[in-house]
């Protein structure tokens, strides 16, 4: 099977760092898609993925998946250890909970502050708007101090071992530094946490 990722792109980072986590990034094969050449936009790519995003998972019968979440649960489906998703029906709400507040509250209010502002984004961002992205920058600093607060009394996000809920909140971190802001370097329990994840191998 194929995944088109883009390098440095969250949404197919979560999914490249969950294969990671499941020890099974060499089964599936890499396509990079560069989003700056505007490469997603294609036409060949529009068939993988009609809404011009990345990720796409294309499967050995051609059956396609987009959605990073979907794809992650297809993998997890595949390949159930190490349980990233949930071990029972708590830890299953409790991992989904924490990884919807992140991608809602933090990744999403950010990439608003980062696509009208960054001039890189520019082309892709028609026309961008100073409001959004002071809107953005106020909503995704305010998040990540509420999830500073939580990892204040927890090891990781949710399900006290390491789930896809501590895969996107790492992402959430990386992301931010596109825009010069590292909530690790500024809020210490988040910091504390970024640290035992590097331990666990994540790199970035
Ligand atoms: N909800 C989708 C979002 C995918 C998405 O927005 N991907 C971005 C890269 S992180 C993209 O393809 N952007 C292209 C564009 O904005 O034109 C998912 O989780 O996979």
């Amino acid at each position: 099977m194929k995944l088109y990722h883009s390098h440095r792109a969250p949404n197919p980072e979560r999914v490249s760092f969950f294969l990671r986590a499941k020890g099974k990034l060499d089964a599936v094969e890499i396509e990079e898609i560069s989003i700056m050449k505007q490469e997603h936009r294609a036409d060949s790519y529009r068939e993988i993925s009609p809404f011009a995003q990345v990720p796409a998972l294309v499967l050995e019968d051609g059956r396609t998946l987009t959605e990073s979440q979907a794809i992650c649960q297809y993998f997890e489906a595949l390949w159930p250890e190490p349980n990233l998703l949930g071990a029972d029906a708590f830890e299953k709400g409790e991992i989904e909970m924490w990884s919807r507040r992140i991608e809602l509250m933090w990744i999403m209010p950010f990439a608003m502050w980062f696509r009208n502002t960054h001039e890189m984004m520019a082309p892709l961002e028609v026309p961008q708007s100073a409001e959004q992205a002071a809107k953005g920058e106020k909503a995704a600093k305010w998040f990540a101090s509420k999830v500073d607060a939580h990892l204040e009394s927890h090891d990781f996000m949710a399900a006290g071992r390491l789930t896809n809920a501590d895969i996107v909140t790492y992402i959430a971190c990386g992301f931010s530094a596109v825009m010069g802001w590292k909530p690790h370097t500024e809020l210490e329990h988040l910091g504390a946490w970024r640290a035992r994840m590097k331990q666990q191998g994540f790199a970035g």
